[in-house]
C-alpha cells in the first residue's frame, strides 16, 4: 500500500532560517514554497532524492498562527519531526482499507496538499504516536 516515504514534515518557528540551515548543512534545494491556509502553514519542500516510485522531500513547516496544528505542536513539544508522509497510489482506496482496520482518519476525504498532491492524515494516537499522512501525487 505504501510506495515510499514522500516527505518528513518538520515543524519550525522560522521557515527562512530553517531553509538556510538545510541548504547549507545538507546542500538541499527548495523546489516549492506555499502557504496553505486550510492547514494553517507556510511551508517549503526541499528535494532529497528520486526513486523508482517517485521523489522524497524534507517539508519545513511554519505555523501561520499559534492556534493551528503546527502552532500547537510547537508550543507543546518545540521544533522537530511533526509527521511522516507516505506516497500511495490511490488515496481513497488506502483510506478505506486503513479505516477498516480501526485506525481513526483525521480526514475522511483527501484535502489539498503541497505541490498539488491529495493528502489525508491518520490519528497519531492510533499509529504509535506518529502523525501519519497519506500522499497521492501525479508528480512521479
Ligand atoms: C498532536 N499530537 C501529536 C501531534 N500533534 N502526536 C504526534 N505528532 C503530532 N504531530 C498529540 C498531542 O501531543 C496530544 O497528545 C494529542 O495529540 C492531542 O493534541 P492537541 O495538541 O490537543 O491537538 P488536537 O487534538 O487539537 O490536534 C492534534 C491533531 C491535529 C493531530 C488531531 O494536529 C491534526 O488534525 N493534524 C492534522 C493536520 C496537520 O497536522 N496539518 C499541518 C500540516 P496528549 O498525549 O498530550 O493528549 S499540513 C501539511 O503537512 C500539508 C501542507 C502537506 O503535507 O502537504
Amino acid at each position: 500500500m505504501l510506495l515510499r516515504i514522500d516527505h518528513v514534515g518538520i515543524a519550525c518557528h522560522n521557515l527562512s532560517e530553517k531553509i538556510e540551515f538545510y541548504e547549507s548543512v545538507f546542500g538541499l534545494t527548495v523546489v516549492s514554497r506555499e502557504i496553505n491556509e486550510e492547514q494553517g502553514v507556510r511551508e517549503a519542500m526541499l528535494h532529497v532524492a528520486d526513486g523508482d516510485q517517485g521523489a522524497s522531500y524534507v517539508q519545513l513547516l511554519e505555523p501561520l498562527h499559534p492556534d493551528t496544528a503546527v502552532g500547537k505542536f510547537l508550543a507543546k513539544r518545540g521544533e522537530g519531526v511533526h509527521h511522516v508522509g507516505y506516497g500511495v497510489t490511490d488515496i481513497t482506496k488506502a483510506l478505506a482499507e486503513i479505516s477498516a482496520k480501526g485506525v481513526r482518519l483525521l480526514d475522511e476525504r483527501p484535502r489539498h496538499g503541497s505541490m498539488g498532491a491529495s493528502i489525508a492524515f491518520l490519528h497519531p494516537k492510533d499509529i504509535g504516536g506518529v502523525l501519519t499522512e497519506l500522499v497521492e501525487t501525479s508528480r512521479h
